[in-house]
């Protein structure tokens, strides 16, 4: 998959590119990255990426000519790729979100910067508007590199043999059950016994079970854009039952 990055702040990718799960998917060739510096496609000796808005108020644009150079050259590269503009509008990112990208030949990110984009770069050269969430950043490339994220480990052998974003915890809508490693006792504390039986299927239901406690107490809002399995609904009604036991005497 080939990712081509339109920023102010091409510098800010470096150690993004550098490290970790990243860096081994650009070195085994699954990804391509490039991060375009916008100020190469600003003309005049300032080469100036920004202009007041017209109608008066605080703040700045992003300039047309620049961004739609910038845009048309990524996507002379990346014929099939789609443009997505990261700004506060944008449609919220989530996970389902990062499967559908994951799909993707190429992504030319416009990293918003500024108040925004001129609206008629938006109407003729962005399919596109993304979001992280609610809550003001300075600008779109943090955003980029989080989809990147995202969407680079679901790739197919990004993640190396051990691990396979299949397993992922929102693939089920569950948050993942408690970890414990060595040692056995720490701090006076011990890991569950069910854990060191050896017995396959005790350990897969004890983790069933603490997968749906988990999002019960931290993420409630989880359970309820969730089907339920046999086994699960089963669960559910123990300790329905138990909870009743206890409030009833
Ligand atoms: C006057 C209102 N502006 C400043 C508070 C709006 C504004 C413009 C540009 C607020 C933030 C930004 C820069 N942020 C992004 O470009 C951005 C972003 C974000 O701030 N939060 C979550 N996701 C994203 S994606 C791009």
């Amino acid at each position: 998959m080939d990712f081509r990055i339109i920023t102010i702040f091409p510098g800010m990718f470096d150690a993004f590119a550098s490290h970790g799960i990243i860096r081994r998917a650009l070195e085994s060739g699954r990804i391509t990255m490039e991060a375009m510096d916008l100020r190469e496609y600003a003309e005049g000796r300032h080469r100036v990426t920004d202009d007041r808005p017209y109608g008066g108020g605080s703040g700045m644009v992003m300039k047309p000519e620049p961004l739609a150079g910038a845009i048309r050259s990524a996507r002379s590269a990346l014929t099939n790729a789609k443009t997505l503009l990261l700004s506060p509008q944008g449609r919220p990112f989530n996970q389902a979100e990062a499967r559908k990208l994951a799909h993707l030949e190429g992504i030319i990110f416009v990293c918003g910067r500024y108040e925004g984009v001129d609206e008629r770069v938006f109407e003729t050269d962005i399919d596109d508007e993304l979001s992280i969430g609610d809550y003001v950043l300075t600008g779109g490339e943090l955003p980029a590199m989080v989809v990147m994220d995202a969407v680079i480990r679901l790739i197919p052998g990004a993640l190396g043999n051990e691990q396979s974003s299949g397993e992922d915890s929102f693939s089920d809508g569950l948050l993942e059950h408690a970890h414990y490693t060595r040692p056995y006792v720490f701090e006076g504390k011990d890991v569950p016994g069910v854990l060191l039986s050896g017995h396959h299927g005790e350990i897969r239901a004890w983790r069933l079970r603490s997968s749906l406690i988990r999002t019960f107490l931290k993420r409630p809002d989880l359970l309820e854009k969730r089907t339920y399995t046999d086994e699960e609904k089963q669960m559910l009604r123990e300790w329905s039952r138990y909870l009743g036991s206890l409030a009833d005497g």
